[in-house]
């Protein structure tokens, strides 16, 4: 039995509450928002900051009081990003990592993001991975596009990365890989030997990739971050919404989801 890591990227940087009522902008709604995710079968929690007006930030502060409000309420496994939001510097964007949280993201380079780039130069890149690798953070290397994978496979064959990584594929940005079974099969053919994997598909596709990630023997990613309705027109009603459908997927095709302890064990990080 493989079991489904399920984490809920709650927040992100991009959606209002103008378009999604329920998205959790303030450290207590994050952590109650945790708590439920985790009750429905999630085992990470991939989370972004906000200013009390929505805007994003990586404020340090502000994630130290969202983490304590996840950790009061639940035993989630923690990951920061280090994407935050386009335009941010990477100064500013590795500013979480002063708070040891068991993960954080890890872009592997650069993509258009709709209209905008979202930026991840080399230099960029090998200051968050050794960051991580001195604070005993483990990455999650974020692939948008195959480049990346093919940068991380580079990089881990020249010993700059640790070994056996835990990858996402995000497919579905609007100048990165399409959310189609073909683009997910190719980068899952082209991981490196000891990864683990997961899929986040963006709007629509988080359901059929995420299914498609179940059966393939990855793991999944939902969440408002990637797509705030349930069904064509509908909203979903909250995140934990999103990490109950999947899972019940996961235990309809043979892959219960995994608690924060068993995936814990499962992605080396006890
Ligand atoms: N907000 C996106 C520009 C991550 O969290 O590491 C980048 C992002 C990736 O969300
Ligand atoms: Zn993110």
């Amino acid at each position: 039995m493989n079991p489904l890591i399920i984490t809920a990227a709650l927040t992100g940087a991009e959606v209002g509450k103008d378009q999604q009522p329920a998205l959790p902008i303030t450290p207590d709604e994050i952590g109650e928002a945790a708590a439920e995710c985790v009750a429905a079968g999630a085992a990470i929690v991939h989370l972004h900051a906000r200013w009390p007006d929505g805007r994003p930030t990586q404020d340090a502060g502000v994630y130290r009081q969202i983490i304590a409000a996840v950790r009061a309420r639940c035993d989630a496994i923690i990951q920061v990003s280090t994407g935050g939001a386009v335009g941010m510097s990477a100064e500013e964007r590795m500013a979480p990592l002063a708070l040891d949280p068991e993960m954080a993201t890890l872009s592997m380079g650069s993509v258009n993001f709709g209209d905008e780039v979202f930026l991840n130069a080399p230099a960029d890149i090998a200051l968050f991975a050794d960051a991580m690798r001195a604070r005993g953070i483990r990455p999650e290397l974020e692939i948008f596009d195959a480049g990346m994978l093919a940068t991380a496979n580079r990089w881990l064959q020249k010993g700059r990365l640790p070994a056996n990584p835990h990858v996402d594929f995000v497919l579905g940005v609007p100048g990165g890989m399409p959310a189609t079974p073909e683009a997910l099969l190719y980068l899952k053919s082209q991981l490196p030997a000891g990864a683990t994997w997961s899929v986040a598909g963006l709007g629509a596709a988080q359901l059929t990739m995420g299914t498609l990630g179940i059966v393939l023997g990855g793991h999944v990613r939902v969440g408002f971050e990637d797509n705030i309705h349930f069904s064509k027109g509908v909203l979903a009603s909250s995140n934990a919404q999103l990490v109950e459908r999947i899972a019940g997927l996961g235990r309809t095709l043979g892959r219960p989801p995994a608690s924060p302890d068993e995936a814990r064990k499962m992605l080396g990080l006890v």
